[in-house]
């Protein structure tokens, strides 16, 4: 456990079907908050960069086959092997901004319904991983979705296979969710979303919010 010295910075994960937004508003929250003297970091999960995360990646572009519960240990992997890192960063003070995280990884595996891969297996891997400070579902439906110009060539990006995910999604709300209405302007949504962001840095920087851990 890194000792911290200091503020600590916050942990703030983007969740939400794809082509909901996540990666723009991200990507705008970090250098609003840099610009605004926060230190912060953008990660993003999966992190295709890792040797776990070739692996991931080679599969969701369908150049490779992986069994589903292997391949959803995977994506829990990539985030185990980040964890060090992680809280390193944020006991260091850093700010983290990050690009899915668990509940994707849960809410991906178990639309699949297949049997024995239910909601409850597929919790089990992340638990005890560190629970971010506040999670932003951005929140948009698949007709939303499909009226943006529709999905990508990835794997998962289907309108039946996406509307199961959003459904997973909601089962696996909990306090530390803020639900984001994906349809309004980027502008808009930005705007609100450095609002609280802001109330969670100035939470995390006074010492008043411990880092918990997931699904413990
Ligand atoms: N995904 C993402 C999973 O299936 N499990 C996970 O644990 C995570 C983090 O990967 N369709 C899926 C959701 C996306 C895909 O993500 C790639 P992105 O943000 O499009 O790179
Ligand atoms: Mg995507």
């Amino acid at each position: 456990q890194a000792v911290q010295q200091g503020p600590r910075g916050a942990f703030i994960v983007f969740e939400g079907a794809d082509r909901a937004g996540k990666s723009t508003q991200c990507q705008m929250l970090v250098e609003h908050l840099q610009a605004s003297g926060v230190n912060a970091e953008l990660w993003r999960f999966p992190d295709r960069t890792t040797a776990i995360g070739k692996m991931i990646n080679s599969y969701l572009t369908s150049q490779s086959e992986i069994d589903d519960a292997a391949v959803h240990l995977l994506f829990s992997a990539n985030r185990w092997e980040k964890r060090e890192e992680l809280l390193r960063k944020l006991a260091s003070g850093t700010t983290l901004v990050v690009d899915r995280y668990a509940y994707s990884g849960v809410a991906f595996t178990a639309a699949k319904g297949l049997p024995g891969l239910d909601r409850a297996w597929c919790t089990v891997p992340d638990a005890g991983l560190p629970a971010p400070d506040v999670v932003f579902f951005l929140s948009l439906t698949v007709e939303q979705a499909a009226a943006r110009g529709g999905y990508g060539e990835e794997r998962y990006e289907k309108a039946d296979f996406q509307r199961k995910v959003l459904d997973q999604f909601q089962a696996l709300r909990d306090s530390s969710w803020r639900m984001i209405d994906a349809s309004q302007s980027i502008e808009d949504i930005q705007q609100q979303l450095r609002e609280q962001a802001a109330a969670v840095v100035a939470r995390c920087q006074r010492g008043a919010a411990p880092l918990g851990r997931l699904w413990e």
